[in-house]
């Protein structure tokens, strides 16, 4: 079908705005579809410095993760969406439990993909193409969004939503309607830098730039081993960081604390530790999982075990003793940790430690080789 070419250009798109908003998006704005090139640059060069810390996401073809006319031929605009997730809560999780990001305790993408689609059906049916992208290795959706005047690049480098902070999904309709394009915010962080030097690991190390290897959200998800050296700040962390969200001041009256009162918004140490691969697998899949292995969250789950767990309880005894004796060298390893961080020597004795990770963390936590 043609594009209906009689319908004026800026009604539509205020006509897709509103389509968009009754469909459940909280935000939206316009942006042309041009490649986004000081993304790509900014994508290399952080990749050439090893800030990406082995991510590949956007960072495996930054050529066509900022150009939506790799995603359809002959885009003009982006009808770009944000969707609130909850404020993270503001209070420390219990003891025993482990902390969810805000934006992962429920599919926020599949909401904002469904309300795209919403916008991007008006659009097609107007005869125009249209495709959507959120959360895709395809479009940088951060940039898509500033482009768009939805918010402005936070110096934590989330986008931030004037008067509503950065709790926010974001997503892109890609089209060939030739849309006017919204009018891009002006900056609003000024000079403050709580985010900065609120990051539990200095991750920020400037503004918008952060360093994957020392960022909590990224080593809670990366496969391998929790480097010693930030297993303490990741504290009881399951999936995700809010830190330098929650210390950001913009919004905070607009805060709610519902997440106190979300079921979802935590999780029971035990629960992870004693699940089966599959039970993982159903309640958590949607999350990105290194390789698609669950032993990945029970390596979380053991660091919270011994960040936030009573060593002389006998609960937390048997759990150690059960992941000590453990096949799995990555999850023995960081078993040894956590005993040792609970002052549980004793437990260490007789750990098969004819890997080198397992012996390294013994010889870490001065235990003795049995
Ligand atoms: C890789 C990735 C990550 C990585 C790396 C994050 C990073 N900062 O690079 C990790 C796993 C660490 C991560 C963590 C989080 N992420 Co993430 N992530 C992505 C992903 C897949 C790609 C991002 C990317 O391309 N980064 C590369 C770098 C180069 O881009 P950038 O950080 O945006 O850098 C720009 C700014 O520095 C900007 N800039 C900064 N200051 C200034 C000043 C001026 C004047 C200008 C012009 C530009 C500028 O220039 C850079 C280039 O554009 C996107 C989804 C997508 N497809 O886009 C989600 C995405 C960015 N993540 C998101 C979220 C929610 C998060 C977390 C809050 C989740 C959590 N609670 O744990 C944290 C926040 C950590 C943080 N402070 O960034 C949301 C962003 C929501 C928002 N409001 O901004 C996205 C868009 C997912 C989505 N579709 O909603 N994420």
């Amino acid at each position: 079908m043609a594009p209906d070419m009689t319908t004026d250009l800026s009604a539509l798109a205020e006509q897709l705005l509103a389509v968009g908003s009754a469909a459940g998006l909280d935000a939206g704005g316009v942006a042309g579809a041009h490649p986004f090139d000081d993304v790509r640059s900014e994508l290399e060069r952080r990749r050439e410095e090893g800030l990406h810390g082995g991510m590949q996401f956007t960072f495996r073809n930054p050529a066509r993760s900022t150009d939506p006319g790799r995603i359809l031929a002959g885009a003009q605009s982006l009808v770009v969406g944000a969707m609130r997730t909850p404020a993270a809560r503001l209070a420390e999780v219990g003891a025993g439990r482990m902390r969810i990001a805000a934006y992962a305790r429920h599919d926020h993408y599949a909401d904002l993909r469904r309300s795209l689609e919403v916008v991007a059906g008006r659009l097609r049916s107007g005869g125009w193409r249209a495709m959507v992208v959120a959360d895709d290795n395809a479009l940088v959706d951060r940039a898509a969004a500033v482009r768009a005047g939805i918010g402005w690049w936070g110096r934590n480098a989330n986008v931030l939503l004037p008067g509503r902070g950065s709790w926010f999904v974001l997503g892109s309709v890609v089209t060939d309607a030739p849309l006017p394009p919204s009018v891009p915010l002006d900056d609003g962080c000024g000079t403050c830098r709580q985010c900065l030097d609120g990051c539990p690991t200095g991750a920020i190390l400037e503004r918008g730039v952060i360093d994957a290897r020392r960022c909590l959200a990224w080593l809670a998800q990366a496969p391998g081993p929790i480097p010693r050296e930030f297993r303490e700040a990741l504290g009881g962390r399951l999936y995700g960081c809010d830190e330098c969200q929650e210390v950001c001041p913009v919004g905070r009256s607009d805060r709610t604390t519902e997440g106190s009162t979300d079921p979802s918004a935590d999780v029971d140490i035990a629960e992870v530790l004693d699940a089966t691969d599959e039970e993982l697998l159903d309640r958590f899949g949607r999350w990105y999982i290194a390789e698609r292995d669950p032993r990945f969250l029970r390596r979380n789950a053991l660091v919270a075990l011994g960040n936030t767990g009573q060593g002389s309880a006998p609960e937390v005894e048997g759990r150690l003793s059960r992941w000590l004796a453990d096949r799995d060298p990555l999850l023995r390893a960081h078993a040894v940790w956590a005993a040792g961080r609970l002052g549980r020597h004793d437990l260490l004795v007789g750990v098969d430690a004819s890997e080198p990770e397992v012996a390294e963390e013994l010889a870490a936590v001065g235990g003795r080789v049995g």
